[in-house]
């Protein structure tokens, strides 16, 4: 990788850790409206697979997907604003956090039903085989929305119909309080395998792996081998949604995982980083990511709400 993606990932994740962080504390003290999932501690498996795609690749996310979103390239102070229902918000403030969505940059959508966004991504995914040019379609879903349904439709008829599509199901360890050892039956890979995709278990922490691997993958995909299944193991810092007192989950374990295997943290003692970036340039990069989210945050504050009229706008969309 060269010095300039690797500052570019490095920055990514950052930003997607600062945003995260920022909502949690102003979540806090109340200031920011609507139901919020935050996905810090995650941005590796974001990162690294969106930084292999164009705005003319597409993803669809989950109801954690500000990682993605930012990722796959939505404008920071957008977002920001749509979280805090402005008429100045990505989405005109009518989706807030659940439902972010950039068509120009091939975010299709985050989503409040689990398992939902899985065949959305098919049905970009064809849109990409039948106009016959290589692009891909990301479905990025959650260990819980494995077991939906509509996740394993999908899987098959990804291979039935050879979709440019890659399932990148991130097992965070829980779907809301349930263990994911415990909900998932079977082996997930032979799961996936049985359904005839391709199949890959990625350690999501690191960056460098996902960046890897997933740059494999997705060069097949793109020639048209079909399908690809992810499993990349990450965890997630906060609560299932803010607000929750995480009691099931047992005491010390974020905190453990977060001093052990961090995303940012394994990046930046990583001997490649080590070689190529400084210190001084990664701390210069957290410096900025900090000024950004002032800026972002002091926007979404005095940004105007939608008014009435925008009630009966974006009802129907004209294709
Ligand atoms: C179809 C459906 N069933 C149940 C819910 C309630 N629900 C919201 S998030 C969630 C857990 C999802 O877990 P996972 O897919 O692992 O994603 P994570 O929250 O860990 O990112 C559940 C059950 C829902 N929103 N939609
Ligand atoms: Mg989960």
């Amino acid at each position: 990788m060269k010095r300039e993606l690797l500052l570019e990932a490095y920055r990514q994740m950052r930003l997607i850790r600062e945003f995260e962080d920022r909502i949690h504390i102003n979540n806090a003290k109340g200031e920011v409206p609507g139901f919020i999932h935050l996905s810090a501690g995650q941005e590796a498996s974001a990162v690294g697979i969106c930084m292999h795609l164009t705005d003319d690749d597409y993803i669809s996310s989950t109801h954690r997907g500000h990682g993605h979103s930012l990722a796959k390239g939505c404008d920071v102070i957008a977002m920001m604003d749509e979280i805090y229902a402005k008429k100045t918000g990505l989405c005109g403030g009518k989706g807030g956090s659940m439902h972010m969505a950039d068509i120009s940059k091939g975010m299709i959508g985050a989503n409040g039903i689990v398992g939902g966004g899985v065949p959305l991504a098919a049905g970009a995914a064809l849109k990409c085989k039948v106009l016959g040019n290589d692009r891909v379609s990301v479905a990025f879903f959650g260990d819980g929305a494995l077991n939906e349904g509509a996740t394993m439709e999908t899987m098959n008829l990804a291979k039935v119909l050879n979709l440019p599509m890659i399932f990148a199901m991130e097992d965070n360890g829980y779907g809301e309080a349930t263990p994911s050892t415990w909900a998932i039956g079977g082996n997930v890979l032979e799961r996936a395998g049985g359904f005839g995709l391709s199949t890959h278990r990625i350690n999501g922490h690191d960056f460098y792996e996902v960046y890897e691997a997933f740059g494999k993958i997705v060069e097949e995909v793109r020639s048209g081998r079909g399908p690809a299944f992810m499993h990349i193991s990450v965890y997630r810092y906060y609560g299932h949604f803010e607000g929750d007192s995480s009691t099931y989950r047992p005491e010390g374990e974020a905190d453990r995982i977060r001093n052990e295997r961090d995303c940012l943290m394994l990046f930046r003692n990583h001997p490649v980083t080590g070689q190529i970036l400084s210190a001084g340039e990664l701390d210069q990069i957290d410096a900025e990511i900090i000024d950004l989210l002032d800026k972002a945050i002091e926007h979404a504050e005095g940004a105007p709400a939608p008014t009435e009229a925008d009630l009966t706008t974006d009802v129907y969309v004209t294709y």
